[in-house]
């Protein structure tokens, strides 16, 4: 045993290196957390980029403060220069300086260093409590610059609907959005349906000219925080891993599926129901 652990110690492994750039949530089933989780997980090396703090429990937000934008900068910046990072996220960007700082970062430091490594971009808008989390003005600056330099979106149909400018109810709804989103930023576009009334939770991949279709029994009745956040970063982590788009969405809708199927629960102090995803699936 002793020799075992000697030799353990000796041997350094390399796997994979992920980014997230995205917020911290204090009850950590979204935001860095879930994403640093999700890529331990997936046996990913997660670094992280924190925008902004997020006092809260899963149903509802108390605080939101943002980080300096220069920090923000500077925590991108830092990283690129020295790890090879293979792909990266980014999650909730609170303001729209942070969200300048982020595009910056990515085009004359990350971008520079390690060519044109995946980028999904989560639109993070509003928290599934309905908290809204990204300042109104920083939407512009999202759409108009950060959009075009990523790999993938992963809107849910209220950002969808939001993006497009009505709302999308069915699922031929959700196939003319998509193509429309793909068009409108020259991007492929993963639109969530987990929130139609469904029995499956059904999500569309366009890329190129192919739509691909992901679905997963709906799990009703369950608190989803931090499902988006988890599964764009295990697409990030697959993407880090070598997969390519098709495959890696594959493999993260089958691990957010199995963490909402294995979610964890508690009793609060007040007899309340707590409930969280399960990442260590
Ligand atoms: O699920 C959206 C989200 C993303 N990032 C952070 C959050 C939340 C939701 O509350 O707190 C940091």
């Amino acid at each position: 045993m002793a020799k075992q652990k000697d030799r353990r110690s000796q041997s350094a492994a390399t796997v994979p290196v992920a980014l997230t750039i995205a917020g911290s949530d204090s009850s950590a089933g979204a935001g860095i957390q879930a994403d640093l989780k999700t890529f331990s997980a997936l046996g990913v090396y997660g670094l992280t980029a924190i925008t902004c703090v997020v006092a809260e429990t899963p149903g509802k937000v108390s605080r939101i403060e943002p980080i300096g934008a220069e920090i923000v900068h500077e925590q991108i910046a830092v990283l690129a220069r020295n790890f090879p990072i293979a792909a990266a996220k980014t999650g909730l960007l609170c303001s729209a300086e942070i969200v300048e700082a982020v595009v910056r970062a990515i085009i004359d430091v990350l971008r520079k260093i390690g060519n044109r490594i995946p980028l999904v971009v989560d639109p993070v808008t509003i928290a599934t409590s309905g908290d809204m989390l990204l300042a109104p003005e920083a939407m512009e600056i999202y759409e108009g610059e950060l959009f075009p330099i990523a790999t993938l979106l992963t809107p849910n149909l209220d950002e969808a609907g939001k993006l497009i400018g009505e709302p999308i109810r069915d699922l031929e709804a959700m196939r003319k959005a998509g193509k429309q989103l793909q068009q409108k930023y020259a991007v492929s576009i993963l639109l969530k349906g987990g929130h139609l009334v469904r029995d499956d939770a059904i999500d569309l991949l366009f890329a190129g000219d192919k739509i691909s279709e992901f679905s997963a029994p709906f799990v009703r009745g369950v608190a989803t925080h931090g499902t988006g956040c988890t599964y764009s970063a295990a697409i990030t982590a697959a993407l880090a891993s070598g997969l390519s788009l098709e495959a890696a969405v594959r493999r993260a809708k089958k691990f957010v599926t199995a963490s909402i199927a294995q979610r964890l629960r508690w009793k609060s102090k007040s007899g309340e129901t707590i409930d969280a995803l399960n990442h260590s699936i």
